[in-house]
């Protein structure tokens, strides 16, 4: 069976993606899409440049949604860069331009015949997801968001360092909008075994100044005009392959929440058929609360955007 990925914008993230999937030879068959043409093809022919010294090989096709039809996963890395400098890192800057772009590829993705799963990391990728899921009219379960698969990976780099161990160590959860609203869930956080909130008493650990350290993250790629980030494309091709794989794994990513009305970040089992079980945890008052703020949040501002 072939595995054939999608890869829609070919920005920095999106470039980033692609070089990650052909340089480990995660797909057979890619599809890269992007309004540019020139870049677009330059990017394919940069790639099969790169073939002959990789012990793997992608059957590269530029700029054709038919081509959609058949492929198992679509990542969406469409954005704008210069409406991602702005004051205070706010995803939703990018949504009057990310939303009109959205319908319009979606669209393009409906019309391809396309029945496999998306991975959406386009921002606000939780209002994003939303827009691809209702204009495809694929299943819920079958569209999902990086969301704060990328933030909880930043709370883990932020727990290992200042533990000084492996930030595959650590397990748990960031949750919500993936943006400023979002929070770590102390509660869901272990390192082999043993409750952040147990470590932190015993060794005086401040989970605020970690929280922040997290976040970090995020503002050096805004902040540092990155501009490419290696994390979140990792986390989309890791998505993917969860997929493409079947290796049915528990992963925060943006999910439709019936309980919040929205997409938002919440563990969920991903799996061949997308998300195909929606987890419950056990959170406390307080986190509760930040979940339910940052549902409200993400529903507020998309609904100001369809003013
Ligand atoms: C990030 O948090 C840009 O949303 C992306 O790095």
């Amino acid at each position: 069976m072939t595995r054939k990925i999608g890869v829609i914008g070919m920005g920095n993230v999106g470039a980033t993606a692609a070089h990650y999937i052909v340089a480990n030879g995660f797909a057979d068959d890619l599809v890269l899409i992007d309004t540019r043409e020139d870049k677009v093809k330059a990017d394919a022919l940069d790639f099969e440049d790169a073939m002959p010294n990789l012990p793997v090989h992608t059957n590269i096709t530029v700029n054709d949604y038919s081509a959609l039809e058949d492929a198992d996963v679509i990542i969406s890395a469409v954005g704008n860069i210069k409406l991602q400098d702005n004051p205070n890192d706010d995803r939703f800057a990018e949504l009057p331009f990310t939303r009109e772009a959205a319908k319009k590829v979606g669209a393009q993705i409906k019309a391809s015949g396309f029945h496999g799963k998306m991975v959406v990391i386009t921002n606000p990728v939780d209002v994003i997801t939303s827009i691809y899921q209702q204009v495809t009219g694929l299943p819920k379960n079958h569209v999902v968001g990086t969301g704060t698969l990328l933030d909880s990976a930043r709370m883990k780099r932020a727990v290992a360092a200042e533990l000084n161990i492996d930030s595959r160590s650590v397990v748990g959860y960031n949750l919500g909008e993936h943006g400023n609203s979002q929070f770590t869930a102390w509660s869901t956080v272990r390192v082999l075994g043993k409750p952040i909130t147990e470590i932190a008493k015993e060794r005086n650990l401040d989970l605020d100044k970690l929280d922040h350290d997290a976040k970090v993250g995020g503002h050096v790629v805004f902040r540092g005009k990155k501009y490419t980030n290696y994390g979140v494309a990792t986390a989309a091709v890791h998505l993917a392959n969860t997929i493409l794989s079947g290796a049915e794994t528990e992963l925060p990513v943006s999910n439709y929440r019936e309980e919040y009305g929205t997409y938002l970040s919440y563990p969920a089992i991903v799996g061949r058929d997308g998300v195909q079980e929606q987890l419950q945890l056990e959170l406390t008052e307080e986190e509760l609360k930040k979940l339910q703020v940052s549902a409200d949040y993400i529903k507020t501002k998309f609904a100001e955007s369809t003013k």
